[in-house]
């Protein structure tokens, strides 16, 4: 298609949280520079989070022990995956770059969004067992976590009560985002918003900005390679 596309990846219940802000800003900045720009907002979709049966129209393969995974890849290869989830997969596939933002519940994407990311990047569809990694389907997509914290920076330094922040985010970007191939760009993490002053707040969110004028000319994240390790059991 002619007009390049982001797609937002929106998780807050309230149109007045500063995840909306930061939604808002990144929506802004990103038309700015030629963009259209989809917004999932999840809460307001109402979104199914629960990866279930109901995810395939017509019959299953296996009704005595329903397995989700395989399920689904021959559901998406026979077009009988439901709606909701070929709507997101449609726009995920339009888009060059997929931003995530939402609030960190408890280390992790709050579950509305996780059950996007269950039901949406399905296999067949965001990952196969010879496509994934550095191979992966959306090698030529970037993606990248945007998110709030309760937590400050202090706590989540290596030596900080939580750990270190690039631990908590290991699974999220290397298990999920570089799995399906994405570039991933750095994450751009709000600290505790919720306990900074206006103008704090006001600083943050014009720091996006100022980001987001460069975020495509930003190199990704580097990840281990795939010619390192033993993809023989394969
Ligand atoms: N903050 C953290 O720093 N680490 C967490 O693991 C974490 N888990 C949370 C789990 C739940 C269920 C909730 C409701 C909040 C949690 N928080 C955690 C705090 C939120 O991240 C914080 O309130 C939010 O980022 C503030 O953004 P907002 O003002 O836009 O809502």
């Amino acid at each position: 298609q002619a007009q390049k596309t982001a797609l937002i990846v929106y998780a807050h219940q309230s149109p007045a949280s500063f995840n909306a802000a930061a939604r808002d800003v990144a929506l802004q900045e990103l038309k700015l520079q030629g963009y259209e720009v989809v917004v999932s907002d999840l809460y307001a979709m109402n979104f199914k989070a629960s990866a279930t049966r109901d995810d395939i129209i017509g019959d299953v393969r296996n009704s005595e022990h329903f397995r989700y995974g395989d399920e689904t890849l021959h559901a998406g290869m026979e077009g009988r995956l439901s709606e909701d989830i070929v709507t997101e997969q449609r726009k995920v596939t339009e888009a060059e770059l997929i931003i995530f933002q939402f609030p960190l519940y408890w280390f992790s994407f709050p579950a509305i969004m996780k059950g996007w990311i269950d039901r949406v990047l399905s296999q067949g569809f965001a990952f196969s067992l010879e496509k994934m990694y550095d191979n992966g389907i959306f090698k030529d997509k970037k993606a990248m976590l945007s998110f709030t914290t309760g937590a400050t920076p202090t706590m989540f330094q290596p030596d900080g009560i939580n750990g270190d922040i690039n631990v908590t985010l290991w699974p999220l970007q290397n298990g999920i985002l570089h799995f399906c191939g994405f570039q991933v760009l750095a994450p751009q993490i709000f600290w505790s918003p919720a306990h900074c002053p206006p103008a704090g707040r006001a600083a943050m969110l014009e720091g996006w900005r100022t980001r987001l004028k460069g975020l495509l000319a930003e190199n990704p994240l580097t990840f281990a390679p795939c010619e390192l390790f033993d993809l023989s059991f394969q």
